[in-house]
C-alpha cells in the first residue's frame, strides 16, 4: 500500500486510497506543486512577513507572531482538493486529457486554523472602500520558481474573503500543530469549498485589486476550458475568457472494492461497498449517497457515517451492502447529492485540462465471488 508518486521534482504524490480514507482526519494528505518545495532553512516563522497592499487604507507586514496574537483565532475542517483530482476517469471514461493522471487521492480533510481574511483585511482598512463587490484578493508566494511562472499566486472574489460564513483563514496550524514546510509554513490559504490551487502555500502577499491574480495559475490553468478546446494551440483563444475554477463540484468515490478487484458475496448475497463524498462548493454538507450495480436503473441508498469535526466543508464516508450476480464483469457506482441539491452526473463535462471530474464514482470489471 504505498503512494502513487506522480512526480520528484517536483513533489506530486497522492496517498494509497484505503490508507487516505482510514480517518476522517488526514495526517498525512497529498503533495500538489508547480515548483520545488522551498528549503526548509529558507523559512522561518519568526523572520516571516506577509505583506497586505492593495486597494486598502493602511498596508500592514504582519509578523506570525501577529497573526497568531493580534487576531482571534478561527478553527474550521474542511476538504482541500486539487481542481485534478480523478482526471484518470475523466481520461478513461471520457477522452484523453492534459495533466498529472490523479486518481481519487487528490483530497485530504484536515482541521486549520489562524486568523480569519477577514479581520486581517479589516485591520488593514478594507472594509471602507467602495466597490467591494468588484474586487479581488490575490495571494502570492515568491519563494520558489515555479515551473510556468516565476512565483505562485492565486485570487478569489473580496466577497468572499470579508463574508465570515465562508471562513477563509491564514492558516498556521493543520490538525492541531503548526504547518509543516510540505504543506505551506508558516502561513497559507485555506478557502473552504473552493478549489486547492487558490490554497497558497508558504504565503508572502495578499494584495486587493481590481483584477484577478495574473499568475500563469489562475490565468492558464485550472480552468474548464470549452469542449471545442482540443489542443494546446485551439486552447490559446478560451483561456482569457474562460472563468477560472473556484466553487468545486459535488462529487463521490468507491473506496473500494476498485475497478478490477474480486468482490466476495456475504452470505446474503451482497456485496459491501465503501467510499467519500464531497459537497459542492458552498452546498454542503453530503446528505444522500446512493449505489448501483444495474448501471442507475434502480438505487441503493448508502449509509452515511458520522464523525467529530464533521461539516459543510468536509468529506462524508459512506458504506453499502449491494446485492450482485455472480460472476464478471460487473460493475457497482456511487452517486452523491449535498445539502443544496447538486448530485452528481452520471459523466461530467470533458475538458481539456481535466479539471473538476465529478462523473459518478465508479468500481468496474469486478468480479463477483
Ligand atoms: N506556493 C504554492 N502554493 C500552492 C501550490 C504551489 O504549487 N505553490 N499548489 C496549489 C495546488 S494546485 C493545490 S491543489 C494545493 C495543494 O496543497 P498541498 O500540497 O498541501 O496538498 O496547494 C496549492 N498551493
Ligand atoms: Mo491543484
Amino acid at each position: 500500500m504505498s503512494d502513487k508518486v506522480h512526480g520528484q521534482e517536483p513533489i506530486n504524490r497522492e496517498p494509497e486510497i484505503s490508507k487516505l480514507t482510514s480517518t476522517f482526519i488526514t495526517e498525512d494528505g497529498y503533495e500538489r506543486n508547480h515548483c520545488a518545495q522551498p528549503a526548509e532553512e529558507q523559512l522561518n516563522a519568526r523572520t516571516h512577513r506577509v505583506l497586505i497592499d492593495g486597494c486598502v487604507h493602511n498596508s500592514l507586514n504582519l509578523s506570525i507572531t501577529s497573526l497568531r496574537s493580534d487576531f482571534p483565532q478561527h478553527e474550521v475542517v474542511c476538504a482541500l482538493q486539487c481542481a485534478g483530482n480523478r482526471r484518470h476517469d475523466m481520461r478513461t471514461v471520457v477522452r484523453e486529457v492534459q495533466g498529472i493522471d490523479w486518481f481519487d487521492g487528490a483530497v485530504m480533510n484536515c482541521r486549520w486554523r489562524g486568523p480569519l481574511l477577514k479581520d486581517v483585511l479589516e485591520k488593514a482598512g478594507v472594509a471602507d472602500i467602495d466597490e467591494t463587490e468588484s474586487l479581488h484578493v490575490a495571494f502570492a508566494s515568491f519563494q520558489v520558481e515555479c515551473q510556468e511562472d516565476s512565483w505562485y499566486g492565486a485570487s478569489i472574489p473580496l466577497s468572499r474573503a470579508l463574508d465570515p460564513d465562508k471562513e477563509v483563514i491564514l492558516a498556521l496550524e493543520q490538525n492541531g500543530k503548526a504547518l509543516s514546510v510540505r504543506h505551506g509554513y508558516p502561513v497559507r490559504i485555506i478557502a473552504p469549498g473552493l478549489a486547492g490551487a487558490r490554497a497558497v502555500k508558504w504565503l508572502d502577499k495578499i494584495t486587493v485589486q481590481k483584477e484577478e491574480s495574473p499568475n500563469y495559475y489562475m490565468q492558464r490553468d485550472y480552468k474548464v476550458l470549452p469542449p471545442q478546446a482540443v489542443d494546446s494551440e485551439s486552447a490559446e483563444r478560451y483561456w482569457g475568457i474562460t472563468p477560472p475554477v473556484q466553487e468545486m463540484p459535488v462529487n463521490s468515490v468507491i473506496v473500494s472494492p476498485r475497478t478490477g478487484e474480486t468482490a466476495k458475496r456475504d452470505s446474503d448475497g451482497r456485496v459491501a461497498c465503501h467510499g467519500y463524498a464531497l459537497p459542492s462548493g458552498d452546498g454542503g454538507p453530503v446528505v444522500r449517497v446512493e449505489v448501483s450495480t444495474d448501471g442507475g436503473n434502480t438505487w441503493t441508498e448508502a449509509e452515511l457515517e458520522h464523525h467529530d469535526g464533521e461539516g459543510r466543508w468536509t468529506w462524508k464516508f459512506w458504506k453499502a451492502k449491494v446485492a450482485m450476480v455472480l460472476g464478471k464483469p460487473r460493475s457497482i457506482i456511487s452517486k452523491a447529492t449535498d445539502a443544496s441539491g447538486q448530485m452528481q452526473p452520471a459523466v461530467s463535462n470533458w475538458n481539456l485540462r481535466g479539471v473538476c471530474y465529478n462523473g459518478y464514482g465508479e468500481a468496474r470489471e469486478l468480479e463477483v465471488q
